[in-house]
């Protein structure tokens, strides 16, 4: 058997003009997707051939691409449930062009609501439940064989108008058994620097009551959480390093394994592995995890082997919002977790819900005090947003019991005890949409300080890193006290009756300025460090693509 770095410079040779495709994946590539990147490496280790598409290529791109190839199957991944119509629109299209293949569909809202999904995507002739590596190859191999694929596990599918569901099918039991995701697209970049996602673990104990992916793991029979080994981890990141030039390693891992004595173990491993292998010197990794498991000195060595960022799911800086969502979480202990981070000097991100079911005015206000708390000084530009009752999660099943529940299959909601709340959040959210929506202000500072941070550990010698990160911070501290305190005056005044604090144009020209500010300020840093980026792009790298820094 060939070993994952022989099997992956094999593949990446151009597999996607090798002829007809067997099967085609479609479905967003928004920072990678490392689901459609396992569906297809599996595939293609049982020699089939496996085109990915970008959903946001169109209809027409997509069908002309499709046309000629009829593939086998066309497998949707719907990850988001508000794209739904989106991928029906795609769907439709292929068919009224006539391509005629299999057309299946996996994710989350497909996996959980399989009942829903069919009934509001006809074209669908089935849909993959749960993790859909050996589904999706039993499918295929049924469908090319001529053989019944009604037979498959893991699926569900429609018959003379009743929804028939097969058993299902296990989690993949052991994660090292799988090759590495196939990635045929040029990587994103954070200063340059070349930025890929991979993984290190599926699966999550909690359960979180917004939150579909404990669900999903858990309907599923097999062992919940699985962890990858760390040998196998670092070979991969040193594939990706020495093939495709990566320098930011992002784990998109549901909670990163740290937990216990043996998580202790296991990053003790990793962290070895990563200093050994020379990663630790010439990398950066970000992970998403708890806050419970900060603590000083386990972090510290997670730091020194080129962690540089971590984002955390605190989603409430109230006691109350934090039962309601589940979090099994304090405020006290939130607090503690982003103190001892910035401590060590690592970047914070973190998930907010300013609004939740349980909402009051009061709430909003304690919340926005919290997020005082851990970004009132800058060390990270301020975000938020509102709970969405996804499907499979605990919280929708109750809205719709207590009857609050609203909006439709793609856009769920719900209202708030506070009805004159309801209206204040619209109102709200179209104010500050130029903050805190993508590309407003707020994102845009936050990829600054990714930015920065990584430049600051991948090109040590840069010139004036300080002061701008200085100059960065307080731009940073500015705009979330702007925001903290728009937030706190309109809803007193319209607790009140009065509307007028949310001054759209305001806020819009604030942001405007805002980034305008950024913008001078980080291109002329990057320009003047643009010959020193360029050559730390470049060393070290067998054969990864060296692209500038781009100075907007
Ligand atoms: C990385 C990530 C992102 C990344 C990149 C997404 C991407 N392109 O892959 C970014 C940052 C862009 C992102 C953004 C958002 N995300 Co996100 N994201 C994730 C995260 C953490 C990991 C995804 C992943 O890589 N999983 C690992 C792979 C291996 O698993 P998988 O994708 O589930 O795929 C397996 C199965 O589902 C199945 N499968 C999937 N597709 C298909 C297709 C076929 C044909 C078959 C057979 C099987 C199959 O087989 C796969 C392999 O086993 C997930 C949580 C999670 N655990 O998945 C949330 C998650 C998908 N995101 C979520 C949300 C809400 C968002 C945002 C809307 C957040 C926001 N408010 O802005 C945005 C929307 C993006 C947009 N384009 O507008 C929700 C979706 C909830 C829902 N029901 O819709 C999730 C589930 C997290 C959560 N519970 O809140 N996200
Ligand atoms: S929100 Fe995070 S911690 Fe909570 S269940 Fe989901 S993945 Fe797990």
């Amino acid at each position: 058997m060939s070993s994952g770095l022989e099997y992956h410079s094999a593949l990446d040779s151009g597999s996607t003009t090798r002829g007809p495709a067997d099967v085609a994946l479609i479905g967003y590539q928004d920072q990678g997707n490392l689901g459609m990147g396992y569906l297809a490496a599996v595939l293609q280790r049982q020699g089939r051939e496996v085109e990915m598409i970008d959903v946001r290529d169109g209809p027409e791109a997509i069908a002309a691409r499709l046309l000629s190839r009829q593939p086998l199957v066309v497998g949707f991944s719907l990850i988001f449930q508000c794209f739904l119509p989106q991928f029906r629109r795609v769907a439709t299209h292929l068919r009224s062009v006539g391509i005629t293949s299999h057309y299946t569909i996996g994710g989350h809202f497909p996996s959980l609501c399989y009942d829903e999904c069919l009934a509001n995507f006809p074209e669908i002739d089935s849909v993959v439940r749960y993790e859909g590596e050996e589904t999706l190859i039993d499918l295929v191999d049924r469908l090319s064989a001529g053989r019944d694929w009604r037979g498959a596990p893991g699926i569900v599918y429609m018959r003379d108008g009743e929804v028939v569901e097969t058993e299902p099918r296990a989690l993949v039991q052991d994660l090292d058994s799988l090759p590495f995701p196939y990635r045929p697209f040029e990587p994103e970049t954070i200063g340059g620097f070349p930025t890929l996602p991979l993984l290190a673990s599926r699966g999550c104990i909690r359960r979180c009551s917004f939150c579909s992916i404990h669900t999903f793991y858990r309907t599923a029979p097999g062992k919940v959480v699985r962890v990858r080994k760390p040998e196998k981890i670092v070979e991969e990141m040193l594939y990706l390093h020495r093939h495709h030039g990566v320098r930011v390693f992002l784990f998109q891992d549901d909670d990163f394994p740290l937990w216990g004595p043996a998580g202790r173990r296991w990053a003790d491993e990793l962290v070895g592995r990563m200093h050994d292998s020379g990663l630790a010197d010439r990398t950066v990794w970000k992970i998403s995890c708890r806050g419970e498991y900060v603590e000083l000195d386990l972090f510290t060595k997670l730091r020194d082997s080129g962690l540089f960022l971590v984002y955390m799911g605190i989603e409430s800086g109230d006691e109350e919002g934090l039962k309601v969502l589940n979090k099994e979480m304090t405020v006290e202990q939130n607090l503690q977790a982003v103190a001892r981070l910035k401590q060590l000097g690592i970047l914070v991100s973190y998930g907010f819900m300013l609004f939740d079911p349980s909402s009051t005015w009061e709430s909003v206000r304690r919340n926005v005090g919290f997020l005082r708390q851990i970004v009132g000084d800058g060390c990270a530009a301020a975000t938020f947003s509102r709970m969405l009752p996804y499907g499979g999660t605990p919280i929708r099943d109750r809205l719709r019991q207590e009857g609050r529940l609203r909006g439709d299959l793609t856009h769920p909601d719900y209202e708030f005890l506070d009805l004159r709340l309801n209206e204040y959040h619209r109102l709200l959210s179209q104010t500050v949409r130029p903050w805190i929506h993508r590309q407003g202000l707020s994102y845009e500072l936050n990829y600054a300080w990714d930015e920065v941070e990584s430049i600051k550990r991948l090109a040590p010698t840069a010139q004036g890193t300080e002061n701008y990160r200085f100059w960065l911070r307080s731009l940073t501290a500015e705009s979330n006290e702007r925001l903290f305190r728009l937030v706190e005056e309109s809803s007193l005044a319209f607790e009140n009756g009065d509307e007028s604090k949310l001054d759209a144009v305001a806020v819009r020209e604030y942001c405007e300025e805002g980034r305008t500010r950024l913008l001078a300020m980080r291109n002329a840093f990057i320009k003047r460090n643009i010959d020193l980026l360029m050559d730390t792009i470049s060393r070290d790298c067998a054969s990864g693509p060296v692209m500038a820094p781009q100075i907007h």
